[in-house]
């Protein structure tokens, strides 16, 4: 019935839940503002949409931390938690749910998987000795250890663990796991990363400790208060345990009728292990059901090495939309880099990409188009946009790039997407350039009614331009429609149909032009001439 197809619509997101070890840096801001426009896009779609983000806050990592800060771990974890949700808030992120793992209600969810796991059988208790990274909080394989057992990650040495320790039967489901990723060659994401996880499981799952005697900063393990839950077995568990509605019984079963299954994990490729090998697991065994699609993108990298917290080579992205805009940050890193490969931040790079996509294609196109009218029409449009576009072939290029755009953003091809948008913006150009309108309306008579049709053309494409890239730059597009003449409430309830030649008609009066993406100045160039 209804009530069944309306729940097959509903889109479950969730960015990583991260570590309150240190603030947000540009890494973290990058996956949620990735997860943020495909939020977007799926809304445009008309989708029911729960994006989830959120923190994790315990291990011994955390607790070091606080330590350090002087603080008790819960105030540190207030805080820095709270620095996430204020970065969300100035990066435009619309997320629905924010789930900290020291919710109580997370903590419930948590105690009650533990057991269900226990009662399948999976869970036992043994002696575990190994070498063990704090940053990852992982136990690592001598073999895939540097020189005097450091981390290829954070460069620093791994410490020797001896600890008594409940333990997940993982080697159980490599059958399991094998007749996943080979059933569902689309779980891992991008495919390219699918070789990777098939390795892993294929050298053979070991079963892994799942609780941890020496960190009092943790969830007790159910029935023995003397061990706390390993960081990862308690944080995987927020992707559900988020779904709970305010005020509900935390139980698992009200939080999976809430929205579980994950319609997409997206994460960064460091944690790819635990999301397409630990977390199916251990949802098998609990007897849950699978997300339908992990995606691990790449690394920001400074120097070639990962950005991040634990290498302290951040770059702060609370800078760079204070200097920039959030616009400006959310359209470089998703147009820059090809989701699902690293990138590299260049300050250069990063000006001259915006100016040229944002300030010029898009600003400059929109703001003549609005002087001419304005000039020429009293900034009234003289036909309706289909009538204006009849016969006319530029009509049908619009129309062709929207398509490669949704089927982009549909691939997870952020980058793409934004290239065949802006590629609107560039064939509204070259339109302009060879008709020269203002020429037409020296000439008067026929002349001039067609050049009023050749602006209307360029604001049609321009509306069409906001909806199509508000998913990326949603102050910008949100300016562009203002500008048509549009109010606020209109831009909010827009949909991907809305992209449909035709919104703009006669009579329609346009705002006073005005630009709508101010050009960043580059000092550097100034200052060499
Ligand atoms: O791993 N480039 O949290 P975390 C791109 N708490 N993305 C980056 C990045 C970089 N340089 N650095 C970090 C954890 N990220 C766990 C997750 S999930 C249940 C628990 C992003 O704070 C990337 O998505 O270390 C990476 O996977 C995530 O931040 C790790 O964040």
């Amino acid at each position: 019935g209804a009530a069944k197809l309306a729940k097959a619509e509903t889109f479950v997101l969730t960015t990583p839940l991260y570590y309150v070890n240190a603030p947000p840096h540009m890494g973290s801001a990058y996956s949620t503002i990735a997860a943020d426009a495909i939020a977007r896009f799926q809304r445009l779609l008309e989708k029911k949409v729960i994006f989830v983000t959120g923190t994790d806050e315990h291990g011994e990592k955390i607790a070091a931390a606080a330590a350090a800060n002087g603080s008790s771990p819960s105030d540190h974890c207030n805080t820095v938690s709270l620095a996430y949700r204020l970065l969300w808030k100035e990066l435009d992120i619309s997320y629905d749910k924010f789930i900290r793992t020291t919710d109580p209600s997370h903590e419930a969810v948590v105690k009650e998987f533990y057991s269900r796991v226990l009662s399948s059988g999976d869970i036992y208790r043994a002696d575990y000795e190994g070498l063990y990274c704090i940053n990852c909080e992982e136990y690592k394989d001598e073999k895939e250890l540097l020189e005097n057992n450091c981390c290829p990650m954070h460069l620093k040495p791994c410490v020797k663990r001896k600890e008594d320790n409940y333990f997940f039967a993982l080697s159980k489901y490599q059958k399991s796991l094998e007749e996943l990723l080979a059933c569902n060659v689309n779980f891992v994401q991008p495919s390219f990363r699918l070789n990777e996880v098939q390795s892993w499981i294929k050298s053979g799952l070991r079963d892994f400790s799942i609780s941890r005697a020496s960190v009092e900063w943790g969830i007790p393990v159910p029935n023995d208060g003397r061990q706390t839950v390993y960081v990862w077995f308690d944080a995987l568990l927020g992707y559900v345990s988020a779904l709970l509605k305010e005020g509900e019984e935390p139980t698992l079963d009200n939080a999976v009728s809430s929205g579980w299954p994950a319609s997409l994990h997206l994460i960064g490729k460091d944690i790819l292990r635990f999301h397409a090998v630990y977390w199916p697991a251990m949802l098998m065994s609990a007897g849950l059901t699978l997300p339908k699609m992990v995606f691990g993108h790449g690394f920001l990298t400074k120097d070639g090495m990962k950005m991040g917290k634990s290498l302290g080579n951040t770059l702060e992205p609370k800078d760079l939309v204070n200097r920039f805009g959030a616009d400006a940050v959310r359209y470089f890193f998703l147009r820059e880099v090809e989701f699902g490969n690293d990138g590299d931040f260049s300050e250069d790079r990063f000006i001259n990409i915006v100016n040229a996509h944002l300030a010029n294609t898009i600003g400059n196109l929109l703001n003549r188009t609005l002087g001419l009218l304005k000039k020429n029409c009293q900034s009234i449009l003289a036909y309706d946009s289909v009538t204006a576009a009849e016969g006319n072939p530029f009509k049908e290029t619009v129309e062709n790039l929207v398509e490669k755009a949704r089927f982009h953003y549909e691939n997870l091809s952020l980058s793409s997407a934004c290239e065949s948008v802006l590629d609107i913006g560039n064939a509204g150009n070259l339109y302009i350039d060879e008709h020269a309108p203002w020429s037409l309306f020296k000439q008067g008579g026929p002349g001039s009614e067609t050049a009023k049709k050749d602006l209307v053309i360029i604001l049609e494409a321009m509306r069409i331009i906001a909806v199509a890239l508000s998913p990326i730059a949603p102050r910008l597009c949100l300016r562009i429609y203002l500008q048509l003449g549009y109010s606020k409430d209109q831009f909010e309830v827009v949909t991907w149909s809305d992209i449909k030649w035709g919104g703009l008609r006669s009579g329609q009066v346009m705002a006073e032009p005005k630009p709508v993406f101010a050009r960043i100045e580059n000092k550097k160039e100034t200052e060499d001439g």
